[in-house]
């Protein structure tokens, strides 16, 4: 028997993801019984509103997962990493917004416009993870470029907005444009660099090699999402001072030859994609105008006459809606949907 409601545990609630996982849940009618907030001992007793209740936050506990259907994290590695299979030990199961599972390969790790069916995998594990912002947005408009004529190739460049560091990177970007402006001295803890009116080449750490994690996981988890695990994938990660939305130059070359007006033509039925793509009318992808928005923005698309079947594409979506709370809650939506 199906249910009519499930319970939902938020991890991370009082975050800059956890905030938006509360607004997609209202915003999309899921069907919520009890809604459990849960963070560290520093926000506990907050108050957060949902539809029209005020709910208490709760200090994330061994017990915090009783009688929860669903678990949704984000709270950092360290958190899912010993949280997560509690959850799921109670019966739960966990929509991972961290990178701890992601490329575990029993796990899946789930884009619903591109891989949904991969969710029947996550059993018995009970695990499903989300994939990193930069990655979700890049995957859901290659997707189906890569159904069409199968891409050889893919270089991406990001401008990633400074709310995919978390809520006082926001912060830190809003004291130091006014600081600037005041002569005041700046406050720099979550970025290495001024990031006011500054590009920082420079998203969580560096290997030997010199490339970040942030790179890392964007090349890792796109050849995962596409099932593709030897597609040549590159990646440099920059850091700007937009509040949200990440922005991404992207280059692909593809096995078949694709015209300009055939990949705007696939990207305009493409699920989860609004082609913007009329640079006569000053009509481009930008962050301002995906945030808020569920849709992964595509323009200026261009064919690159420096290869053979070469496209150049620039594409932009609120980082912490698709990605992260949004692609989460789909998830959840198919979930209780297919497998609940
Ligand atoms: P944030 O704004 O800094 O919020 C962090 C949240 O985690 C807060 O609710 C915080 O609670 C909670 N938390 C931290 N340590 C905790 C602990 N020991 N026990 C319980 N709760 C704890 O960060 P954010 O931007 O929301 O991101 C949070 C995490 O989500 C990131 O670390 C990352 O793993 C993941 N993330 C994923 C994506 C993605 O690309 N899919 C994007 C952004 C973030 P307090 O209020 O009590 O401090
Ligand atoms: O910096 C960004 O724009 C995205 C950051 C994501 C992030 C931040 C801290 C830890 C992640 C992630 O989702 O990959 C993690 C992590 O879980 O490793």
């Amino acid at each position: 028997m199906k249910k009519e409601k499930y319970n939902v545990a938020v991890v991370g609630a009082t975050g800059a993801v956890g905030e938006q996982i509360r607004e997609v849940l209202e915003d999309r009618l899921f069907p919520v019984g009890e809604l459990r907030l849960l963070a560290s001992e520093r926000s506990a007793g907050q108050f957060l509103e949902f539809r029209d209740q005020r709910i208490r936050v709760e200090i994330l506990n061994e017990d915090s997962f009783e009688n929860i259907d669903i678990g949704l994290f984000s709270a950092g590695g360290s958190v899912s990493d010993r949280f997560a299979p509690l959850a799921v030990a109670a019966g739960s199961v966990v929509v991972d917004n961290t990178s701890r599972f992601r490329m575990e390969p029993d796990v899946p790790l789930v884009v619903p416009e591109v891989n949904a069916h991969e969710i029947a995998r996550y059993k018995p594990g009970g695990i499903i993870a989300n994939p990193n912002c930069s990655t979700i947005q890049l995957v859901v408009a290659l997707k189906p470029i890569h159904d069409a004529a199968r891409i050889k190739r893919v270089v991406v460049s990001t401008y990633q907005s400074v709310s995919g560091a978390g809520r006082r990177a926001m912060e830190e970007l809003g004291q130091q444009a006014v600081a600037l402006f005041n002569g005041k001295e700046l406050v720099k803890e979550k970025f290495p660099h001024q990031i006011a009116f500054n590009c920082i080449p420079h998203i969580d750490t560096f290997d030997e090699r010199g490339y970040t994690k942030e790179e890392t996981k964007m090349i890792q988890e796109t050849r995962k999402i596409l099932g593709e695990p030897s597609l040549p994938v590159t990646a440099t990660a920059v850091r700007v001072p937009v509040f949200c939305g990440h922005s991404e130059s992207v280059n692909i070359e593809t096995e078949r030859k694709l015209t300009a007006a055939e990949v705007k033509a696939i990207l305009r039925e493409a699920p989860g994609v609004l082609l913007c793509d009329e640079p006569e009318n000053n009509v481009y992808p930008m962050a301002i105008d995906a945030v808020g928005t569920d849709a992964t923005l595509v323009g200026t698309i261009r064919e690159d006459d420096s290869v053979p079947n070469g496209i150049n594409l620039w594409i932009v979506a609120d980082n912490l809606r698709k990605g992260a709370a949004l692609n989460a809650v789909q998830i959840a939506e198919i979930l209780i949907r297919d497998y609940l």
